[in-house]
């Protein structure tokens, strides 16, 4: 059956879909074939050593995100998509100001999620229209049980670097990655090989020695995964490395030499601009914003996943780790709602007792 509806299928011009994904504002675009790529057997040993940490979703869907066919039955080929996010800012390993909050550069503007998507449907409906009304598509972006990076490397992308981002050779890893699996066969590309060689900048960096050995990420040491992904408290042994990482975490791409080049002049419009309230900010100064406009900045934003106790949360841990007196007395002043929560309120309590210690 699976087979007569892919033998309807009208067959569909590569070219002409790369062409169409750059039109769209892709600026990468491959295939993959359907294939059991040995690197989809990493997740379940990744899983079993328990560095998923609380992320207990990537557990419940371990079985989907090995093997894609049971995403899509009918799977033939996957559209991996890279859409640059780089805007020109200095990196925060460059930035000497300690009073600064640290903010990934991923989600400074729009939500990627929904831009990324509105993009794809656009890409899904020229392939309905060239393919056919037998087409059967899923199309993800961070949102699928897909394991994005693998297909990515298969489709010619770049390739999974030691500090497990995917690294293309003309634009570094500045990428979000997007895919749009289909019941199309189209000619894969040759997926891409590594190119990190005998460099290991990376895994030096990392604050916290999260890179465990070079392509393993042990998430429950990464600061990325402490200021987005754990939802209560933060492991108080950890929150002195916070630093002033109040969300996200992008040391070990600043120091990876395939992201030297420095971005293009702001493009006006180019939703990965950073919002005024997250630009160049200090942790007093936001800390010091009521929580009204907080909420306000944080709507259809990426950073919405941590939500507004979230942040405040990370600030009260930025403002105990850097010691910033400025910080800390506002620690001391501010009384917005959110900071009465008891998660936001114990993490305040840890940042200026840190200081009477
Ligand atoms: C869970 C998750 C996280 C977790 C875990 C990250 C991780 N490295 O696994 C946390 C919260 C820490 C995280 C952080 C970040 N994330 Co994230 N995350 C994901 C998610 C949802 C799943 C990743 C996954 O499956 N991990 C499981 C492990 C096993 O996979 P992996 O690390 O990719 O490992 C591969 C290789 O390292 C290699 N490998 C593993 N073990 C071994 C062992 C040996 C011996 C070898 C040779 C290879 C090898 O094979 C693996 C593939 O199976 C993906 C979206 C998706 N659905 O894929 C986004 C995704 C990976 N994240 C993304 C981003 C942007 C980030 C951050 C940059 C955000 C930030 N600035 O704070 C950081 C980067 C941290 C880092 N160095 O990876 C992007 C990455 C884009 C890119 N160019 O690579 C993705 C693809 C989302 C997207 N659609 O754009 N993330
Ligand atoms: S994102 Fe930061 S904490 Fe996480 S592995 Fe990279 S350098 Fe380490
Ligand atoms: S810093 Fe070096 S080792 Fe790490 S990902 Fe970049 S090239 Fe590879």
């Amino acid at each position: 059956m699976t087979l007569e509806i892919a033998d309807s299928l009208r067959a569909v011009d590569v070219a002409e879909l790369k062409r169409r994904a750059a039109a769209l504002g892709f600026d990468v675009c491959g295939i993959a074939a359907i294939a059991e790529y040995p690197e989809l057997g990493f997740l379940s040993e990744w899983l079993a050593r328990g560095y998923a940490g609380e992320m207990h979703y990537l557990h419940r869907s371990a079985d989907r995100r090995g093997d894609i066919r049971a995403v899509l039955p009918s799977a033939r080929s996957v559209i991996s998509l890279g859409t640059i996010y780089n805007v020109a800012r200095p990196y925060s390993t460059e930035n000497a100001d300690p009073r600064q909050a640290s903010i990934a550069r991923y989600a400074w503007g729009d939500d990627y999620h929904t831009v990324i998507q509105q993009r794809m449907d656009a890409l899904v409906a020229w392939l309905r229209e060239q393919a056919g009304p037998a087409l059967e598509t899923r199309a993800y972006v961070d949102t699928g049980p897909v394991q994005e990076r693998v297909f990515a490397q298969h489709a010619g992308l770049g390739w999974i670097g030691k500090n497990t981002c995917l690294i293309n050779e003309e634009h570094g890893s500045w990428l979000f990655l997007s895919e749009v699996i289909c019941n199309v066969q189209l000619e894969p590309d040759q997926a891409a090989f590594d190119q990190c060689g005998d460099c290991t900048l990376c895994i030096e960096a990392c604050p916290t020695g999260a890179i465990v050995e070079p392509y393993v990420l042990d998430s429950r040491r990464c600061l990325s995964y402490l200021t987005i992904e754990v939802k209560g408290a933060i492991p108080p042994e950890h929150r002195s490395s916070i630093g002033s990482h109040a969300y996200g975490c992008d040391i070990c791409q600043e120091v990876c030499p395939w992201n030297a080049q420095p971005a293009g002049p702001d493009q006006p419009g180019s939703p990965w601009l950073p919002r005024a309230r997250f630009d160049g900010r200090s942790i007093a100064e936001l800390w010091r914003t009521p929580d009204a406009e907080l909420r306000a900045s944080l709507k259809n934003s990426a950073m919405s996943r941590a939500g507004l106790l979230g942040l405040r949360r990370n600030l009260a841990v930025c403002a105990g780790a850097t010691g910033d007196a400025e910080a800390l007395s506002a620690l001391r002043q501010v009384d917005e709602p959110a900071c009465d929560d008891p998660i936001v309120a114990e993490h305040v309590h840890w940042a200026l007792e840190l200081q009477d210690d």
